[in-house]
Protein backbone atom coordinates (compact mmCIF):
# COMPACT_ATOMS: atom_id res chain seq x y z
CA UNK A 1 0.00 0.00 0.00
CA UNK A 2 1.76 3.42 -1.31
CA UNK A 3 0.33 5.82 1.42
CA UNK A 4 4.06 8.33 1.28
CA UNK A 5 4.07 7.96 -2.96
CA UNK A 6 1.88 7.63 -5.88
CA UNK A 7 2.29 8.21 -9.50
CA UNK A 8 5.02 11.21 -8.93
CA UNK A 9 3.84 12.92 -5.94
CA UNK A 10 4.23 12.32 -2.23
CA UNK A 11 2.73 13.80 0.82
CA UNK A 12 6.10 14.75 2.40
CA UNK A 13 6.39 17.85 0.57
CA UNK A 14 3.97 19.91 -1.84
CA UNK A 15 3.71 20.11 -5.33
CA UNK A 16 2.96 22.00 -7.64
CA UNK A 17 -0.29 22.15 -10.19
CA UNK A 18 1.50 20.28 -12.82
CA UNK A 19 2.70 17.39 -10.30
CA UNK A 20 -1.00 16.89 -9.23
CA UNK A 21 -2.37 16.63 -12.36
CA UNK A 22 0.18 14.02 -13.24
CA UNK A 23 -1.04 12.19 -10.44
CA UNK A 24 -3.98 12.45 -11.34
CA UNK A 25 -3.57 10.90 -14.51
CA UNK A 26 -1.45 8.47 -13.20
CA UNK A 27 -4.53 6.83 -11.32
CA UNK A 28 -6.95 7.28 -14.70
CA UNK A 29 -4.05 5.17 -16.29
CA UNK A 30 -3.31 2.44 -13.31
CA UNK A 31 -7.06 2.62 -12.27
CA UNK A 32 -9.06 3.28 -15.33
CA UNK A 33 -12.23 0.54 -14.01
CA UNK A 34 -11.88 2.47 -11.01
CA UNK A 35 -11.35 6.39 -12.14
CA UNK A 36 -12.26 8.58 -14.68
CA UNK A 37 -11.57 12.20 -15.19
CA UNK A 38 -13.25 14.86 -16.75
CA UNK A 39 -11.76 18.15 -18.12
CA UNK A 40 -14.31 21.00 -16.76
CA UNK A 41 -12.90 23.52 -18.77
CA UNK A 42 -10.01 26.03 -18.68
CA UNK A 43 -9.22 28.94 -15.96
CA UNK A 44 -8.29 33.02 -17.15
CA UNK A 45 -5.00 31.56 -18.00
CA UNK A 46 -5.21 28.47 -19.87
CA UNK A 47 -4.99 25.74 -17.22
CA UNK A 48 -7.49 22.81 -17.41
CA UNK A 49 -9.77 22.09 -13.83
CA UNK A 50 -9.90 19.05 -13.37
CA UNK A 51 -12.60 16.44 -11.88
CA UNK A 52 -12.25 13.22 -11.08
CA UNK A 53 -14.67 10.49 -10.22
CA UNK A 54 -13.96 7.44 -8.48
CA UNK A 55 -16.50 4.78 -8.54
CA UNK A 56 -18.01 1.24 -9.24
CA UNK A 57 -21.07 0.98 -10.95
CA UNK A 58 -24.38 -0.14 -8.79
CA UNK A 59 -24.47 -4.33 -9.36
CA UNK A 60 -28.17 -3.14 -9.71
CA UNK A 61 -28.07 -0.28 -12.20
CA UNK A 62 -29.45 2.26 -10.14
CA UNK A 63 -28.18 5.87 -9.75
CA UNK A 64 -25.73 5.67 -6.29
CA UNK A 65 -25.15 8.88 -3.98
CA UNK A 66 -22.61 10.72 -4.59
CA UNK A 67 -20.02 12.69 -2.38
CA UNK A 68 -18.20 15.82 -3.63
CA UNK A 69 -14.92 17.10 -2.57
CA UNK A 70 -13.04 20.27 -3.39
CA UNK A 71 -10.09 21.95 -2.42
CA UNK A 72 -7.85 25.14 -2.93
CA UNK A 73 -10.54 27.62 -4.03
CA UNK A 74 -7.83 29.97 -2.33
CA UNK A 75 -4.16 29.66 -3.62
CA UNK A 76 -2.57 30.11 -0.83
CA UNK A 77 -4.19 27.04 1.29
CA UNK A 78 -2.10 24.58 -0.02
CA UNK A 79 -3.03 21.99 2.80
CA UNK A 80 -6.22 21.91 1.81
CA UNK A 81 -5.02 19.59 -2.01
CA UNK A 82 -2.27 18.08 -0.14
CA UNK A 83 -5.50 16.22 2.51
CA UNK A 84 -7.39 15.78 -1.03
CA UNK A 85 -4.86 14.16 -2.88
CA UNK A 86 -4.07 11.73 0.49
CA UNK A 87 -7.36 10.55 0.20
CA UNK A 88 -8.09 10.37 -2.77
CA UNK A 89 -5.00 8.27 -3.31
CA UNK A 90 -6.58 6.02 -0.91
CA UNK A 91 -9.60 5.96 -1.81
CA UNK A 92 -8.37 4.44 -5.67
CA UNK A 93 -4.81 2.61 -4.21
CA UNK A 94 -6.54 0.78 -1.24
CA UNK A 95 -9.85 -0.19 -2.58
CA UNK A 96 -8.47 -3.78 -3.30
CA UNK A 97 -6.99 -4.68 -0.51
CA UNK A 98 -9.07 -2.54 2.26
CA UNK A 99 -12.71 -3.52 3.07
CA UNK A 100 -13.76 -0.09 4.32
CA UNK A 101 -12.82 1.10 1.51
CA UNK A 102 -14.30 -1.19 -1.12
CA UNK A 103 -17.70 -0.90 0.70
CA UNK A 104 -17.17 3.68 0.52
CA UNK A 105 -16.54 3.06 -3.21
CA UNK A 106 -19.02 0.24 -4.20
CA UNK A 107 -21.80 2.53 -2.56
CA UNK A 108 -20.99 5.66 -3.32
CA UNK A 109 -19.44 7.86 -6.51
CA UNK A 110 -16.76 10.24 -5.25
CA UNK A 111 -16.31 13.30 -7.41
CA UNK A 112 -13.21 15.27 -6.29
CA UNK A 113 -12.03 18.39 -7.97
CA UNK A 114 -8.23 18.97 -6.58
CA UNK A 115 -7.44 22.35 -7.18
CA UNK A 116 -10.77 24.61 -7.74
CA UNK A 117 -8.31 27.96 -8.82
CA UNK A 118 -5.29 26.63 -10.40
CA UNK A 119 -3.86 29.78 -11.78
CA UNK A 120 -3.84 31.24 -8.38
CA UNK A 121 -2.11 27.93 -7.65
CA UNK A 122 0.28 28.06 -9.90
CA UNK A 123 1.16 31.73 -8.68
CA UNK A 124 1.79 30.99 -4.97
CA UNK A 125 4.29 28.22 -6.48
CA UNK A 126 6.49 30.65 -8.39
CA UNK A 127 9.46 31.09 -5.81
CA UNK A 128 10.05 34.30 -6.90
CA UNK A 129 5.84 35.95 -6.52
CA UNK A 130 3.71 35.35 -3.80
CA UNK A 131 3.22 32.62 -1.49
CA UNK A 132 -0.04 34.20 0.50
CA UNK A 133 -1.83 35.26 -2.79
CA UNK A 134 -5.26 34.30 -2.26
CA UNK A 135 -7.78 35.10 -5.59
CA UNK A 136 -7.34 34.18 -9.08
CA UNK A 137 -5.60 35.65 -11.02
CA UNK A 138 -8.25 37.74 -13.93
CA UNK A 139 -7.37 40.68 -15.58
CA UNK A 140 -9.78 43.88 -13.76
CA UNK A 141 -10.54 46.30 -15.66
CA UNK A 142 -9.83 49.93 -14.84
CA UNK A 143 -7.42 48.37 -12.14
CA UNK A 144 -3.81 47.17 -11.97
CA UNK A 145 -5.00 44.52 -9.00
CA UNK A 146 -5.45 40.86 -10.44
CA UNK A 147 -8.22 38.54 -9.30
CA UNK A 148 -11.77 38.11 -7.57
CA UNK A 149 -12.43 35.70 -4.42
CA UNK A 150 -13.87 32.72 -5.83
CA UNK A 151 -15.59 32.13 -2.05
CA UNK A 152 -17.59 35.30 -2.48
CA UNK A 153 -18.26 34.76 -6.53
CA UNK A 154 -21.46 32.62 -6.25
CA UNK A 155 -24.84 33.60 -6.71
CA UNK A 156 -26.16 32.77 -3.58
CA UNK A 157 -26.52 36.01 -1.28
CA UNK A 158 -23.71 37.80 -3.54
CA UNK A 159 -22.07 40.47 -1.73
CA UNK A 160 -24.55 40.37 0.48
CA UNK A 161 -21.95 40.21 3.56
CA UNK A 162 -17.96 39.78 4.17
CA UNK A 163 -17.43 40.41 0.59
CA UNK A 164 -15.82 43.68 -1.10
CA UNK A 165 -16.23 45.93 -4.46
CA UNK A 166 -12.92 46.83 -4.58
CA UNK A 167 -10.64 44.65 -7.38
CA UNK A 168 -7.40 45.54 -4.43
CA UNK A 169 -9.40 43.60 -2.01
CA UNK A 170 -8.52 39.67 -0.64
CA UNK A 171 -12.38 39.31 -0.69
CA UNK A 172 -13.20 41.52 -4.04
CA UNK A 173 -16.62 39.68 -5.01
CA UNK A 174 -16.03 39.69 -8.94
CA UNK A 175 -18.07 42.70 -10.75
CA UNK A 176 -20.99 40.20 -10.53
CA UNK A 177 -21.73 36.40 -9.77
CA UNK A 178 -19.80 34.14 -11.83
CA UNK A 179 -17.15 36.32 -13.02
CA UNK A 180 -14.79 33.89 -12.33
CA UNK A 181 -14.57 31.13 -14.92
CA UNK A 182 -13.57 28.91 -12.19
CA UNK A 183 -17.03 29.22 -10.17
CA UNK A 184 -18.65 28.73 -13.73
CA UNK A 185 -17.20 25.50 -14.64
CA UNK A 186 -17.75 24.19 -10.61
CA UNK A 187 -21.11 25.20 -10.95
CA UNK A 188 -21.85 23.55 -13.86
CA UNK A 189 -20.31 20.71 -13.32
CA UNK A 190 -21.83 20.35 -9.85
CA UNK A 191 -25.61 21.07 -11.27
CA UNK A 192 -24.89 18.19 -13.67
CA UNK A 193 -24.47 15.81 -11.22
CA UNK A 194 -26.91 16.89 -8.06
CA UNK A 195 -29.91 14.98 -8.33
CA UNK A 196 -26.51 12.32 -6.62
CA UNK A 197 -24.76 14.59 -4.60
CA UNK A 198 -25.46 14.09 -0.86
CA UNK A 199 -22.59 15.54 0.79
CA UNK A 200 -19.97 18.20 -0.05
CA UNK A 201 -17.25 19.68 1.69
CA UNK A 202 -14.94 22.60 0.48
CA UNK A 203 -11.39 22.54 1.97
CA UNK A 204 -10.37 25.46 3.04
CA UNK A 205 -7.17 26.48 5.78
CA UNK A 206 -6.44 27.43 8.18
CA UNK A 207 -7.84 27.25 12.17
CA UNK A 208 -9.43 23.88 12.61
CA UNK A 209 -13.15 24.62 12.08
CA UNK A 210 -15.69 22.58 10.88
CA UNK A 211 -18.10 25.42 9.15
CA UNK A 212 -22.09 24.68 8.70
CA UNK A 213 -24.48 26.97 6.29
CA UNK A 214 -24.79 29.91 6.44
CA UNK A 215 -22.62 32.74 6.40
CA UNK A 216 -24.84 35.46 7.00
CA UNK A 217 -26.45 34.77 10.58
CA UNK A 218 -29.12 32.96 8.90
CA UNK A 219 -29.46 29.00 9.13
CA UNK A 220 -30.87 26.02 7.36
CA UNK A 221 -34.02 24.20 8.95
CA UNK A 222 -31.70 21.27 9.25
CA UNK A 223 -29.10 23.12 11.10
CA UNK A 224 -29.11 20.51 13.99
CA UNK A 225 -28.77 17.72 12.27
CA UNK A 226 -26.07 19.33 10.13
CA UNK A 227 -24.38 19.74 13.52
CA UNK A 228 -25.00 16.49 14.73
CA UNK A 229 -23.35 15.15 12.21
CA UNK A 230 -20.25 17.74 11.88
CA UNK A 231 -19.69 17.22 15.61
CA UNK A 232 -19.58 13.01 15.03
CA UNK A 233 -17.11 14.11 12.28
CA UNK A 234 -14.80 15.79 14.19
CA UNK A 235 -15.04 13.53 17.06
CA UNK A 236 -13.56 11.00 14.96
CA UNK A 237 -10.79 13.53 13.60
CA UNK A 238 -9.46 14.49 16.80
CA UNK A 239 -9.79 10.56 18.14
CA UNK A 240 -6.40 9.95 15.71
CA UNK A 241 -4.02 12.33 17.12
CA UNK A 242 -5.76 15.14 19.31
CA UNK A 243 -6.44 17.86 16.81
CA UNK A 244 -9.66 19.62 17.59
CA UNK A 245 -11.92 21.32 15.92
CA UNK A 246 -14.57 23.66 16.56
CA UNK A 247 -18.00 23.32 14.93
CA UNK A 248 -20.60 26.13 13.45
CA UNK A 249 -21.31 28.80 10.97
CA UNK A 250 -19.15 31.43 9.66
CA UNK A 251 -20.97 34.02 11.60
CA UNK A 252 -20.76 32.18 15.10
CA UNK A 253 -16.96 31.30 15.18
CA UNK A 254 -15.40 33.31 12.28
CA UNK A 255 -16.88 36.13 10.51
CA UNK A 256 -19.37 36.78 8.16
CA UNK A 257 -18.91 36.30 4.73
CA UNK A 258 -21.38 35.35 1.59
CA UNK A 259 -20.95 33.69 -1.40
CA UNK A 260 -19.52 30.76 -0.98
CA UNK A 261 -19.21 27.35 -2.21
CA UNK A 262 -20.68 25.12 0.51
CA UNK A 263 -23.60 28.22 1.26
CA UNK A 264 -24.22 27.73 -2.46
CA UNK A 265 -24.34 24.71 -2.33
CA UNK A 266 -26.89 24.09 0.50
CA UNK A 267 -28.69 27.45 -0.10
CA UNK A 268 -29.52 25.96 -3.58
CA UNK A 269 -31.50 22.95 -2.09
CA UNK A 270 -28.99 21.00 -3.84
CA UNK A 271 -27.05 19.13 -1.07
CA UNK A 272 -27.94 18.09 2.46
CA UNK A 273 -24.42 17.48 4.01
CA UNK A 274 -22.66 20.95 3.03
CA UNK A 275 -19.59 21.90 4.97
CA UNK A 276 -16.36 24.22 4.91
CA UNK A 277 -13.67 22.79 6.88
CA UNK A 278 -11.04 24.37 8.01
CA UNK A 279 -7.85 22.34 7.99
CA UNK A 280 -4.90 22.68 10.12
CA UNK A 281 -3.14 24.55 11.99
CA UNK A 282 -4.82 27.53 14.56
CA UNK A 283 -2.10 29.83 13.34
CA UNK A 284 1.18 28.84 14.49
CA UNK A 285 2.31 28.19 10.70
CA UNK A 286 -1.30 29.08 9.32
CA UNK A 287 -1.08 29.28 5.50
CA UNK A 288 2.38 27.97 5.35
CA UNK A 289 1.85 25.12 7.25
CA UNK A 290 5.47 22.34 7.45
CA UNK A 291 5.10 19.56 4.98
CA UNK A 292 5.39 17.02 7.85
CA UNK A 293 1.81 18.00 8.95
CA UNK A 294 0.43 16.60 5.38
CA UNK A 295 -0.05 13.03 6.22
CA UNK A 296 -1.39 13.67 9.44
CA UNK A 297 -3.71 15.99 8.22
CA UNK A 298 -4.44 13.25 5.29
CA UNK A 299 -5.45 10.65 8.29
CA UNK A 300 -7.42 12.57 10.83
CA UNK A 301 -9.54 14.16 8.13
CA UNK A 302 -10.31 10.90 6.15
CA UNK A 303 -11.61 9.86 9.70
CA UNK A 304 -14.11 12.90 9.55
CA UNK A 305 -15.17 12.17 5.90
CA UNK A 306 -15.75 8.33 6.31
CA UNK A 307 -18.50 9.38 9.18
CA UNK A 308 -20.11 11.99 6.55
CA UNK A 309 -19.81 9.58 4.38
CA UNK A 310 -21.35 6.53 6.64
CA UNK A 311 -24.33 8.72 7.35
CA UNK A 312 -24.89 9.62 3.70
CA UNK A 313 -25.12 5.32 2.85
CA UNK A 314 -27.38 4.78 5.96
CA UNK A 315 -29.98 7.60 4.89
N1 LIG B 1 -11.99 31.11 5.20
C1 LIG B 1 -13.29 31.16 4.56
C2 LIG B 1 -13.40 32.40 3.68
O1 LIG B 1 -13.79 32.24 2.52
C3 LIG B 1 -15.72 31.01 5.02
C4 LIG B 1 -14.37 31.12 5.58
C5 LIG B 1 -16.10 29.90 4.30
C6 LIG B 1 -16.65 32.00 5.21
C7 LIG B 1 -17.38 29.78 3.79
C8 LIG B 1 -17.92 31.89 4.71
C9 LIG B 1 -18.29 30.78 3.99
O2 LIG B 1 -13.15 33.50 4.13
C10 LIG B 1 -10.81 31.06 4.54
N2 LIG B 1 -9.71 30.76 5.26
O3 LIG B 1 -10.74 31.25 3.38
ZN1 LIG C 1 -9.99 29.81 2.14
Amino acid sequence: VRSTSSGGISWTEYHDYPVILSFVDFLVRDYPSLVTKTVLGQTYEGRDIVLLKIGKPPADGKTKPAFWMDANIHAREWISSATLTYMTNKLVTEYATNQTIQGLVNQLDWYILPVVNPDGFAWTHNETKNRLWRTTRKVNPYSNCLGADPNRNYDHRWMVAGADQKPCSNTFAGPYPYSETENLVLTEAYLARQSQIKAMLSFHSYSQYWLTPFGDKTFPPDIAELKAVAHRAVNALTSQFGTKYKVGSPSEILYDATGGTHDWAKAKGLTKYSYTPELRDTGKHGFVLPPEQIIPSGIETWEAVKVIADQVIAE
